[in-house]
Formats: structure tokens, sequence, C-alpha cells
């Protein structure tokens, strides 16, 4: 993988006083990809995840901002966990259930201008963010994740939820001219500013096939990231194939025909530049969760 490189600090220059000759040495990466770093926040859900806390937290960059972490009234040690391996994790009690509310209220929680979803698990190699940010640094308003681009892939599906997960993609690509790969994945990274147009209202796990609907509906500007989801590391999986397969049918079948919302129809987009530079030198925009549901701490 490349580096990307910022020039050192002064003082930290081997060359000073000889005739100029740039090599890497005259620098220290950002991260392994990207020149500027907007801060960049990480939510991960978390309910009943102890075991797998160690693996998710290992791969995190370190120049990740902040980390939000969304317990889900786990019974086991989830939360001391997560405080033991990331001292400064902020912790979110989700007050009602499910996945969705779960990443509502880590949203509403998060400071940084990238929001970036990771599942704790341990089938997301936090290592893959960096190609997150740099879609978004480049352009994007929403970088999706897709185990089915080229370059992605997963072992955590089975043979039912890969056909229920194409079908109910095609549908989506149907209905909404979207040209998505993959529709119910949990790594996506994206530009606060998105949740001004995204207004979220859903509790479970069909949280990212609304937002995949949503983004195209607002008019963003999505690029889809390959991604590899490795199997879950300990414990089951609390999606139910059929339920929730059916609670996706529904947010599709209830969005069609939803009128874009006002600011989508107005065009042209905020200029990438000006929300580089906010995101640069740190400012925020407005952020559209009403009801913070979880207390921080
Ligand atoms: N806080 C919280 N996290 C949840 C809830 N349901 C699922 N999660 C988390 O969401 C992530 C994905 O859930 P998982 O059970 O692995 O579903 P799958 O990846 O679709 O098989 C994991 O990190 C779970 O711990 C919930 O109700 N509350
Ligand atoms: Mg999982």
């Amino acid at each position: 993988m490349s580096a990307f490189l910022r020039p050192a600090a002064s003082g930290e220059d081997p060359s000073i006083g000889e005739p100029e000759r740039v090599t890497a040495q005259h620098y220290r990466p950002v991260s392994s990809h990207l020149a500027i770093a907007p801060p960049v926040s990480v939510v991960i859900p978390a309910m009943n995840e102890a075991r797998n806390l160690p693996y998710v937290f290992r791969t995190l960059p370190d120049w990740i901002h902040e980390v939000v972490l969304v317990d889900g009234d786990s019974s086991d040690d989830t939360v001391r966990v997560a405080r033991e391996l990331w001292p400064e994790v902020k912790v979110v009690a989700q007050r009602g259930k499910g996945k969705g509310d779960a990443l509502i209220s880590g949203f509403a929680a998060c400071t940084g201008d990238i929001i970036v979803m990771v599942d704790a698990d341990g089938s997301a190699d936090g290592q893959e963010i960096v190609s997150y940010v740099s879609a978004l640094v480049s352009g994007a308003d929403f970088a999706k994740g897709s185990r089915f681009a080229n370059g992605g892939g997963t072992d955590d599906m089975t043979a039912i939820r890969k056909l229920g997960n194409r079908v109910l993609c095609a549908v989506v690509n149907a209905k909404f001219g979207a040209r998505y790969t993959d529709l119910c994945y949990g790594y996506n990274a994206f530009w606060r500013h998105c949740l001004d147009d995204i207004t979220l209202d859903c509790t479970g796990f069909e949280v990212e096939t609304l937002m995949n609907i949503r983004v195209v509906k607002a008019g963003l500007k999505v690029q889809e990231i390959p991604s590899h989801e490795y199997d879950r590391i300990h414990g089951v999986s609390n999606l139910r194939a059929v339920r929730d397969g059916l609670r996706v049918l529904g947010v599709i079948l209830r969005e069609k025909g939803v009128p874009r919302s006002a600011r989508a129809a107005r065009a042209p987009r905020t200029d990438l530049a000006a929300r580089t530079a906010r995101a640069v030198s740190g400012g925020t925009a407005a952020l559209r969760v009403t009801i913070p549901r979880g207390e921080v701490s």
C-alpha cells in the first residue's frame, strides 16, 4: 500500500542546508493514503461482543479522532473491555433496541466530520477505513462498502443471506436508479452532512438499506468501496434472515414513491473544496438526528 506523506515539522528535516532533494525521509505519514486528515469518528454498535472487541480495536488506525461504542445493554464485559482497549472511547448506553437504533444514537454522539460504521464482531478490518476516507476526501459524500464489488468478499454470509441480499439489491437498483453491488452491509462511511439529508427513523437491521436508499434519493454522491467481510469471531449473529429480510423489504416498499428531499432537488451540491476546508479546520456541520437516545459516558 502506498504511503501518503506530509512534510516533517521544522527541526526534523534531515537535509537542512543541503540542495533540495525530496525523499520519503522528508515526510511523515499521515496515514497510508492521505495527505489531508479530517477528524474521523468510528461508531461501533455492540451487544455482547466483549470477546470480539480486542480483534476490532487492534485493526483501528491510530489516526482515528474518536471511537463511539454504542452498548446494547450487554450482559457481558463489553463496556469494560472497550474502555481497557481504548481508554478514550466514548460509550453510549443505548436506550432503545436494535442495530438501527444503536447507530442513530452513535451518530448523534459523534464530533468528527467523517463517520465510519464498524461492526463489533470482528468481521470488519479497520485497516480498510483509509479506503473509505480516501473516497470521501476525493469527492464522495457516502462511501458504501461492498462485498461483491471487485476486490471485496465475504466469509460470513450463508447462501440464503447471499441470495436475499442479491434479490433485495436488485429491487433497490430497479426502483431507485441505484447501481449497487451490495445492500445489507454494515461497513460504510460518510461525511456528517449526509445526515441532514437522510433523517433516519428505523430501529433494526434494515438501517443500512434505509441509508442506501435515502442517499440515492437525496442525490448524494455514492462510491462503493470493495470490502472483505470476515467471519464473526465469537458468538452468533443477531440477524434472522427471514425476519430481517422482510423488514428490509418493508423499508424498500415504504420508501418507494417518497419524494426527494427539498435539499436534494437543489443543485449544485456543496463544493468539495469548501467541505474539505471545513473538515481540515475542524469545523462541524449541524447534525440532524433529532432525539439523542443514549447516555454518553
Ligand atoms: N448496540 C447494539 N448493537 C447491536 C444490536 N444488534 C446488533 N448489534 C451489533 O451490530 C453488529 C452486527 O450485528 P450481527 O449480529 O453481527 O449481525 P450480522 O453482521 O448482520 O450477522 C454487531 O457488532 C452487533 O453486536 C443492538 O440491538 N444494539
Ligand atoms: Mg456480523
